[in-house]
């Protein structure tokens, strides 16, 4: 199912532990409007952790392909037969690499969201320079949207202003530094916070409180 901003809140399960991941899921109880898997917890529980998950909600699988496209189409495809309702991508492996994913995305009648530019120090390198145009790659190849930085609340604007209709996911919120209403304000449509949430006594509370700042 495609992202819709309700909560406006996506949540990062970044554990190495596949029950506890369930358990803060169900804990959630679908409070936020997706949950987000990362290779930590794929590596650690596998892929079926995703169906599992399901059943709380959407789940972004954010595997940052950045391969060819046949073997960017083969991952996609491993993501969304598991019940993955999108696909995170790097926009830098070029428009052909990220078309696969969108066309992989589309067969499932799902979405696939590519990495502009990422939210933590080392991103200003390589990625900020070319950010605008991996916004340019990502909406010309037809992507349902972008990941852009939470902790950058002023590029992020920057980002929003060229990024058209296609809906914009935050990373940074809480222990990168970035601030849930500031990326909201500055453009984007999700806010995804990971240890912020499942690193708190109470999950649950943590989240809802993100979700009160977002409506605020
Ligand atoms: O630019 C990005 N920054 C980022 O933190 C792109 C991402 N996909 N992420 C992911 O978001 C990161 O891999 C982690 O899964 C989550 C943020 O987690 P946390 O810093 O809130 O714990």
């Amino acid at each position: 199912m495609p992202l819709v901003p309700r909560s406006r809140l996506i949540v990062a399960l970044d554990l190495m532990d596949g029950y506890e991941a369930l358990s803060i899921a169900e804990k959630l109880g679908g409070i936020a409007d997706a949950i987000k898997v990362n290779y930590p917890l794929i590596l650690s529980a596998g892929l079926d952790i995703i169906k599992d998950l399901k059943k709380h909600g959407n789940v972004v699988a954010d595997f940052k392909v950045a391969d060819i496209p046949n073997t960017n189409s083969l991952i996609c495809a491993q993501a969304f037969k598991a019940g993955a309702d999108a696909i995170i991508c790097h926009g830098f492996a070029g428009s052909d690499s990220v078309k696969a994913c969108i066309d992989e995305a589309s067969k499932y009648g799902c979405e696939a969201y590519v990495v502009t530019e990422m939210s933590h120090p080392g991103a200003v390198e390589f990625l900020q320079p070319h950010a605008f145009e991996l916004v340019e790659l990502a909406r010309r190849a037809g992507a349902s949207g972008i990941i852009a930085p939470a902790t950058r609340p002023e590029r992020l604007a920057d980002i929003r202003r060229k990024a058209g209709k296609m809906k914009i996911l935050a990373p940074g919120v809480g222990a990168q530094g970035g601030e849930a209403r500031r990326a909201i304000d500055a453009g984007a449509d999700f806010i995804i916070v990971g240890r912020g949430i499942y690193g708190a006594d109470d999950p649950y509370e943590a989240a809802l409180e993100f979700i009160e700042q977002l409506r605020r």
